[in-house]
């Protein structure tokens, strides 16, 4: 931190759920912050930050920004709240907790939280600590990422890849179920600079998207039929003796039994259940094949399906065929977040052993069933949320709001602002911007560490995460020292690892540059020369591990969802000006993204007698919306897309897309198919 008369510049970095990971550098002037601003010297960051924390100063210094604790005292939903000191807010949730654990068991109490806070302490420490000591259920987040870590690890024994930033040497990148200039902002200069370098730059998705636009070849797929499309790739790249034979032969196992499996997927008897052409399928696999080296880039899209993870292990396969993994910018680049946490002191800071005794788990995607649920046992009396906005962000939202609406429920929410979920709490807490506390900030979208120093005093009477759960330690009547860790402490534990990647990061070397890149050679390949970590100790074209599991051993197409006559498939991905739910409440976000719209393609406008602008009826088996109905260029036949995130319906009702979404689970890895929703869309009569 240094000061210039008045003015401090402080370091820090975003923490929102966003692989790009930003460092930033807060400007402050008599303890107000007064500019913020992309760090020019990060090389991802590059200067700039995106079209949500551009703003972020209106989020921090928001009007309607929760400033001190609330109980509520209208009906849940209604969002009829008066202040209270937090005195008397932690006794209420000591005397019911305490209550509830005597009379139910710890287990019917239930923390809820998610990535809403990924910074490393601000999204689990204490908390997980106090967890377990009270053995109180825990959760299993499985609603991003675990779907597709699960289905590389079956393949590639770990989700590790390709250093995002190592795709400037990339000549052939495909960029697979993700919306690059949408979701991960930072990575677009990179795959720019390798374009200019002489890359191919080709984007696989149902849908039109900005990204799909910016590309050189856009491959609009059926939604679900990736892993057809692939299995059709790796067709092709046999047939044709494109693998590389000595790459697989050292360091991959079953490659004869997939040949036999992929010899019926020729691109001919593919292209109708893909929507794509023969020739494009056959043009597509022999130009990934024969560039050196080529990339394959999927992020979250994909997992989002019934089939989620079989896409992953199925992708997976391809740069094992081609030896892509041999070459620097080779390979399969995903999430590094696991890659990070591999490397920090995990269980000293979340110290598991502390748990006295198994207690249940409960998957997050089955909220609204367990709410709702009479033979649950015990049912869930108590529900804390923090970092997360279940009311927007799960699927059957009906059924989530109707489990929040309960009457002998007693939810606690800890957030920013007065969300959708909060509305039906009975005691809501302020929390802490990121620029109110300290934190170290992993990265889920390249190898940089930063630390967030914060740079101005809490708002009002908010409290970050790790303050809150000191809090409650003690009105719980709990004494013992763990629990009461400064944030300092915490980090500190976290960074205690003699791993050689984070060698020279600490504390100190933190605060004096404000982020660091892992140590390891500038030309790192991870799997350069084999080394998966499965089983077998090689790439696993063929598992036994699966095949124990009574799961096909085999990449195959998994279970493509299809809807009932006449009816459109919707995906419901992100948006510009909104993060997951976060910024809805805001404007400007919220005229940017306007009111709720579908978008089908005229086709399908014209097939049920729709028009452009006019307000439909969205159905599905979950439930329904009302929406502004959108022709688009961007979606094929068949398919509609709708935003996600958003604060209420075209007839101004806080219900969203999630209204639709069934909370069917994926094949592996306890994810949800939001994107294998189907829908009626119908014009709404007067
Ligand atoms: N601006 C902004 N940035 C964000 C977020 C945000 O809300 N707003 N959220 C953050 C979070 S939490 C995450 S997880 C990431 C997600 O980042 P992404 O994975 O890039 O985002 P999604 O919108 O989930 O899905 C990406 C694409 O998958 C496509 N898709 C859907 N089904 C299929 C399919 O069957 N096959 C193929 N090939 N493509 C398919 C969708 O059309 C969509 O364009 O973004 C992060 N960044
Ligand atoms: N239909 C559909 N549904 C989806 C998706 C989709 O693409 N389509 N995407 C899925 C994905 S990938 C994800 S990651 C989830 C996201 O699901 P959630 O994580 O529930 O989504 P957010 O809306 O980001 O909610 C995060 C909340 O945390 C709050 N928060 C931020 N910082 C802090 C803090 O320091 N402390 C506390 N206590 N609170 C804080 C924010 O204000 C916000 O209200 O949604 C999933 N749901
Ligand atoms: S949301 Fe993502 S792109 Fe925007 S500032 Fe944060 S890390 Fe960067
Ligand atoms: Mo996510």
């Amino acid at each position: 931190m240094t000061e210039t008369g008045l003015l401090k510049v402080v370091h820090g970095a975003c923490g929102h759920d966003c692989p790009d990971t930003c460092a930033w550098i807060a400007e402050t002037r008599d303890g107000t912050a007064v500019r913020l601003y992309g760090d020019p010297d990060h090389p991802f960051t590059r200067g700039v930050l995106c079209a949500k924390v551009n703003h972020y100063l209106s989020r921090v210094y928001h009007p309607d920004r929760l400033q001190y604790p609330l109980r509520r005292c209208g009906p849940k939903g209604a969002g009829q709240f008066e202040r209270i000191s937090w005195q008397s807010a932690l006794q209420l949730i000591a005397d019911r907790w305490l209550s509830d654990m005597r009379d139910y068991g710890a287990e019917s109490i239930l923390p809820f939280s998610s990535a809403g806070n990924q910074g490393l302490i601000q999204h689990s420490s204490l908390d997980q600590r106090l967890f377990s000591l009270l053995g109180v259920s825990r959760l299993e987040r499985n609603i991003c990422g675990a779907v597709a870590h699960e289905g590389l690890c079956a393949t590639q024994g770990s989700g590790v890849g390709v250093n995002p930033e190592e795709l400037v040497h990339s000549r052939y990148i495909v960029l697979w179920g993700t919306n690059t200039l949408v979701t991960n902002l930072h990575l677009w200069p990179v795959i720019q600079e390798a374009r200019n370098r002489g890359a191919r730059i080709v984007v696989v998705d149902p849908i039109r998207t900005k990204t799909a636009a910016a590309a050189d070849w856009h491959l609009p797929v059926r939604p679900g039929t990736d892993t057809v499309l692939a299995l059709a790739m790796m067709h092709v790249i046999i047939r044709e003796g494109r693998v590389d034979r000595d790459y697989v032969s050292q360091h991959a196992t079953g490659f004869d039994e997939l040949a036999a499996r992929v010899e019926q997927y020729s691109p001919a008897s593919v292209s109708g259940l893909t929507g794509l052409a023969a020739g494009d399928i056959e043009r597509f696999a022999l130009e990934y094949a024969d560039a050196k080296p080529s990339l394959l880039r999927p992020l979250i899209g994909l997992e989002h399906h019934r089939n989620g993870a079989m896409m992953f292990r199925t992708l997976a396969c391809l740069p094992v065929l081609t030896g892509a993994w041999r070459y620097r910018g080779g390979g399969l680049s995903r999430s590094t977040g696991a890659f990070q946490f591999s490397m920090l002191n995990m269980d000293g800071l979340l110290m598991p052993a502390l748990a006295q005794r198994p207690t249940r788990s409960l998957n997050m995607r089955d909220l609204g069933r367990d709410l709702c649920s009479t033979t649950l046992s015990p049912g869930i009396r108590s529900l804390l949320v923090y970092n997360s906005n279940p009311a927007v962000s799960l699927p059957q939202q009906t059924l989530v709001r109707q489990g929040l609406q309960r009457d002998d429920l007693f939810t606690v929410v800890h957030d920013l602002f007065l969300t959708d979920t909060a509305m039906y709490a009975d005691v809501v807490l302020p929390a802490t911007s990121q620029l109110e506390h300290l934190d170290l900030v992993p990265s889920w979208g390249h190898h940089y560490v930063s630390l967030n120093q914060p740079a101005i005093e809490p708002s009002g009477e908010s409290v970050a995460n790790t303050e809150l759960f000191r809090r409650l330690a003690r009105v719980l009547g709990r004494t013992e020292p763990y629990l009461f860790e400064s944030d300092e402490e915490l980090l500190s534990t976290a960074l205690q690892t003699d791993h050689p990647m984070m060698q020279g990061i600490t504390l100190d070397s933190l605060r004096a540059h404000g982020w660091l890149h892992l140590k390891h050679a500038e030309d790192w390949r991870p799997f350069a020369d084999g080394g998966f970590p499965t089983r077998s100790g090689k790439a696993e074209l063929w598992s036994a591990r699966l095949e124990e599991q009574g799961l096909d051993p085999l990449p195959g197409p998994g279970e493509i969802q299809r809807g009932g006559v006449g009816q459109l498939q919707l995906i419901s991905g992100k948006t510009l000006h909104y993060l997951n739910s976060g910024y809805s409440h805001q404007e400007p976000h919220r005229r940017r993204e306007g009111i709720l719209q579908i978008e089908l393609h005229a086709e399908d406008v014209a097939l049920r007698g729709l028009q452009d602008g006019m307000q439909v009826l969205v159905r599905s088996q979950q439930g329904e919306v009302t929406a502004i109905c959108c022709r688009s260029e961007r979606v094929q036949p068949g398919v509609a897309w709708m935003p996600f995130g958003g604060l209420s319906d075209a007839a101004g009702v806080r219900r969203h897309v999630n209204s639709l979404t069934p909370e069917e689970p994926t094949d592996w890895g306890g994810g949800s198919g939001f994107y294998d929703t189907f829908v009626d869309v119908l014009a709404i009569s007067d």
